[in-house]
């Protein structure tokens, strides 16, 4: 089989209520999503998403759909997607950075290749472990009392019992109190983690964290600014609450380095920052080398991107933290036929050929920037 065409598509879907991280309060989440087809007329489909333009993170949309048309494609077209690992090799050597970019072309070659054998996409990452996996939720809608409206809710509906909260944004000392009050509310039923964002220079985080673990926070993720290793790990030393990398994991050379000098003690992974899956499952190993506890992470996907990561956590051992696949759930609408499935607490890995999702092509075109000027 040979790689014909590669189609890059930024989409904009609203989401059902404002959500308010450090930099940035979604009301609208930019997805991007590719196609390959190949010489057969058979389609991979992928996903990865961005958080507000450029001020999460570098993987602005724009970008990675730019360097993809320019510098990727052109590595894909005439290939055989069977040699994935090999073509992102290639690739590798020719672009540099660029995570969001290569998950993008990785997943949708996964895609394509489990698709042609009919198989689902973990059995190419090494068949899965897990049927469903633990949900956290994050409540970030800027207001105490709707916040634990919302937790009391997903715990009445068993949807969700791990709950992350957003405390990057305002008076940190303020956003202390706001989960030490949604603990008093909930914490009996639910397990309670904060992100920070990097929002905290050091001795705001050590006035802070010992409050946090005082009241009963139970992991907390990103406190510092990504440059700040070195007060990550005297912050990992301090505390006896597990210190969690994100923004600042991304590479298997930044994780080994996370791992090595302890700048923090466990990973957020998500396939996008790592760029792609087999990435992912190596970064999975170097934590697991070093006893790191894991958290499957989101970058808020929609039911397609939620697919691409569910599947690769599949085949993961163990996740200490659980998972926080909740995307599908804050967006409006979906572009896949079917929804993720979530059932008593967890997300059920979905199944099927590829990812298990089909797309629903109208729906693409619907959100689509380039609004269908080669979707056919
Ligand atoms: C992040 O930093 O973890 C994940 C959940 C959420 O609410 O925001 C994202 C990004
Ligand atoms: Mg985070």
């Amino acid at each position: 089989m040979k790689i014909r065409s590669v189609d890059i598509y930024i989409l904009d879907i609203p989401t059902v209520r404002p959500h308010q991280l450090a930099m940035h309060t979604i009301v609208e989440q930019s997805i991007v999503v590719g196609r390959i087809i190949n010489d057969e007329g058979l389609e991979g489909w992928s996903e990865v998403a961005t958080i507000g333009g450029a001020s999460y993170g570098e993987g602005t949309p724009e970008a990675i759909k730019a360097n993809i048309d320019k510098y990727i494609t052109p590595h894909l077209i005439g290939k055989d997607p069977i040699y994935y690992s090999n073509i992102m090799f290639e690739i590798s050597k020719a672009v540099r950075g660029n995570y969001f970019a290569k998950a993008v072309v990785e997943t949708a070659m996964i895609d394509l290749l489990a698709k042609s054998k009919n198989i689902p996409a973990y059995e190419l990452l090494g068949g899965k472990i897990h049927d469903s996996l633990p949900l956290a939720w994050t409540l970030a809608s800027g207001d105490t009392v709707k916040d634990i409206e919302e937790a009391k809710e997903f715990l009445r509906q068993k949807r969700h019992k791990i709950f992350k909260l957003k405390i990057g944004k305002g008076d940190p000392y303020k956003n202390v109190d706001h989960v030490i009050k949604i603990i008093a509310a909930v914490g009996d039923q639910a397990r309670i983690t904060v992100d920070v964002n990097q929002a905290w220079d050091e001795t705001t985080a050590n006035y802070c964290i010992e409050a946090l673990q005082e009241g009963g926070v139970s992991m907390v993720e990103q406190p510092l600014p990504t440059w700040n290793v070195e007060g990550m790990a005297r912050l990992t030393e301090r505390f006896k609450v597990p210190i969690m990398a994100d923004e600042s994991a991304n590479s298997v050379q930044e994780i080994y380095q996370i791992t090595k000098h302890r700048f923090g003690n466990s990973i957020a992974l998500k396939p996008c920052k790592h760029g792609g899956l087999i990435e992912t499952k190596k970064v999975a190993a170097i934590a697991e080398g070093a006893g790191f506890g894991l958290y499957g992470g989101t970058m808020i996907e929609s039911s397609l991107g939620t697919a691409v990561c569910a599947s690769v956590y599949a085949t993961i051992p163990e996740f200490e933290f659980g998972t926080e696949l909740f995307g599908p759930m804050l967006f409006k609408d979906r572009i896949t036929v079917k929804d993720i499935q979530f059932n008593n607490f967890e997300i059920v890995i979905p199944d099927g050929p590829g990812f298990g999702m089909e797309i629903d092509l109208e729906k693409v075109k619907h959100y689509s920037r380039e609004y269908s000027y080669s979707l056919n």
